[in-house]
């Protein structure tokens, strides 16, 4: 498996990798904030599948509730719970992150994201190629990384097959997906052990933040 070089680069149009753009104090508040919404009212959780199979990350979300294959405000998995609120200081991260990505100001001012996923994987976890399409809005989806390293597999936007890069993502990474690439494959093929050497406060695994726009009324 070859690996693209660890420098800020557009895999595709829309698709740009930014490595280290979190430093470690950004990295502990968001590992302190993700022990907080790990708590619930609905804890971090695996989600089961229509077919009743189990994925493997821990995910718990802001804003809207997502499981396979559909967002709601309560969680019917543990009674009903409401979902934790989607809070501005993230929203503002997610705009300052669209800008970085797209070199764009307006870009980043325009985004309006109302949804987080927050995925925690331990070292077996994995996640299959899909694609993120339960929202209504086309809006770019912005990826945080903390923690160990990953290969997180990019592919394109017909299918689950090749053509795909290979990108190792590092705790601090920023990977936005938009444009053309919005509807792009993508997944994590496997998670480095033991690969983070950073203070910020998460001891083992890792976490992964996708901020999105729902576009819902
Ligand atoms: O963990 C990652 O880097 C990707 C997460 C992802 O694909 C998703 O939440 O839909």
């Amino acid at each position: 498996m070859s690996l693209l070089p660890r420098t800020r680069s557009e895999i595709v149009p829309g698709a740009v990798h930014v490595p280290e753009w979190l430093d470690v104090d950004a990295q502990r508040e968001l590992v302190d904030a993700c022990r907080d919404w790990a708590r619930g009212p609905a804890p971090m959780r695996a989600a089961m599948t229509p077919g009743g199979g189990q994925m493997s990350v821990q995910t718990v979300c802001l804003g809207w509730h997502w499981r396979p294959y559909r967002y709601s405000r309560t969680a019917d998995d543990v009674d009903g719970a409401p979902v934790t609120p989607f809070p501005d200081w993230l929203g503002d991260l997610g705009r300052r992150a669209v800008a970085e990505a797209y070199g764009d100001e307006a870009a980043g001012t325009a985004y309006r994201p109302d949804i987080a996923l927050v995925n925690y994987y331990d070292d077996a976890a994995r996640m299959g190629m899909h694609q993120d399409k339960d929202e209504e809005s086309t809006a770019p989806v912005v990826s945080l990384s903390i923690g160990d390293a990953c290969v997180f597999r990019f592919g394109n936007t017909e299918n689950r097959n090749r053509p795909w890069t290979d990108i190792e993502l590092c705790s601090g990474d920023l990977f936005v997906f938009g444009g053309p690439a919005r509807f792009a494959y993508h997944g994590v093929q496997k998670v480095r052990p033991g690969s983070c050497l950073a203070d910020n406060g998460l001891s083992s695994g890792r976490l992964n933040i996708t901020v999105r726009e729902s576009g819902f009324r």
